[in-house]
């Protein structure tokens, strides 16, 4: 990846990325790398779903040099002074029994808030157990907010069970989701569900991962950010250091940069 290593490392304070798979045949691990070994931060949250424990529990352990390359380039950074956090998701919950902990300089943690530069202060989630949430909201309606914890639980433990016989994870709510095909409104639900928390939690802002749809918007007094994936979209969510938050579509980023390369180079040779 010559022509992105012509450049200084691009800057920002702080990254999430989240969804990104690994273990799974559908990972773009490679593209991954070259967008990690591109970019510098203070602090990089890994949003959920990094590892794919499920699907190497369903089909065997998968792990591909260019997987295991991105893990050491994450435990690199967190040796080299990045304050490295990472909030497990629902294809990596294994790994919520470790919140709390530090291992390796990772700070695992189930939540967290991020402190922006601007002040702002925003909810880190994966988001998963909102999934169920959103998929019940009508009934939930119905039988009030303590229904919401039972359903969340009851995944939790359904797929407890389905993972001691060593079956994929399975959701209630994506199940649901398939079968309603309503995708926009199942993504605007859920976008809702998280936007509630997060006013709950008396923040400006959230970010969350685990529907692979990046996006950022204002939802009246919460700005919602999804990061999006690294198994079709390949995005990440940036924060400047003056505390600005964009999204990056790597592929397009990288268009950008080597254009810029290219022109640099081609001033040199005129
Ligand atoms: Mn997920």
């Amino acid at each position: 990846m010559t022509d992105v290593q012509l450049l200084k490392p691009l800057r920002y304070r702080s990254i999430f990325i989240s969804d990104t798979h690994l273990g799974f045949r559908g990972a773009r691990a490679d593209f991954l790398l070259d967008f990690l070994e591109s970019v510098e931060c203070e602090t990089l949250y890994l949003v959920g779903d990094i590892i794919d424990i499920w699907e190497m529990r369903r089909r065997g352990l998968r792990w591909p040099d260019s997987h295991n390359a991105v893990i050491q380039n994450i435990l690199n950074r967190a040796r080299n002074g990045t304050r490295v956090v990472y909030i497990p998701g629902n294809h990596d919950e294994m790994m919520r029994d470790y919140a709390g902990m530090s291992i390796e300089g990772v700070d695992i943690r189930l939540r967290a808030i991020h402190a922006c530069a601007d002040g702002r202060r925003l909810l880190v989630l994966h988001g998963d157990e909102f999934d169920t949430v959103v998929q019940c909201s009508r009934l939930v309606a119905m039988l009030g907010n303590r229904m919401y914890a039972w359903l969340i639980r009851a995944n939790h433990w359904i797929n407890r069970v389905r993972q001691a016989f060593n079956r994929p994870y399975w959701s209630l709510a994506a199940h649901l989701k398939q079968r309603t095909k309503n995708v926009m409104q199942y993504i605007a639900n859920y976008e809702e569900a998280l936007v509630h928390e997060a006013r709950q939690a008396g923040v400006d802002g959230l970010v969350c991962g685990h529907i692979h749809h990046a996006e950022i918007t204002q939802r009246d007094d919460i700005l919602y950010c999804n990061d999006g994936d690294w198994v079709e979209s390949c995005t990440c969510l940036v924060e400047s250091h003056q505390g600005h938050l964009e999204l990056l579509r790597w592929s397009d980023v990288r268009e950008t940069l080597k254009t810029t390369a290219d022109a640099a180079a081609s001033r040199r040779v005129a």
